[in-house]
């Protein structure tokens, strides 16, 4: 708009420097009873990875105890590690996520 009167908005604009949104890691972690197939099933369907790269990320997570999965905005991320444990509740697996400032 042309005119924002006074105390200008327009002015105000041209002054304001917005951060970026902080970024959060959603953290994968290792247990013995899920089956490395729903995770990396998982992986796939959740973070849209493919299936060599769900696959060693999952073998990642096998070996060192956890993997970075994705990086979200946090509203994002939270609704990750929701999805995800509701996901694995159902099927019965202890697996564990959590969130990360990154
Ligand atoms: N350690 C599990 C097994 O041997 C596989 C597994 C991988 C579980 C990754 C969880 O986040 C996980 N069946």
């Amino acid at each position: 708009p042309p005119d924002e009167g006074q105390g200008s908005v327009v002015e105000e604009r041209q002054l304001q420097r917005v951060e970026p949104p902080r970024a959060y890691q959603v953290v994968m972690l290792n247990d013995d009873y899920t089956p490395m197939e729903f995770v990396v099933m998982v992986l796939q369907q959740h973070f849209h990875h493919d299936i060599d790269a769900a696959t060693q990320i999952m073998l990642k997570i096998h070996h060192e105890g956890r993997a970075v999965c994705g990086v979200y905005t946090r509203d994002v991320a939270a609704t990750k590690v929701e999805l995800v444990l509701a996901a694995a509740r159902r099927a019965g697996h202890p697996l564990q996520c959590i969130l990360e400032v990154a």
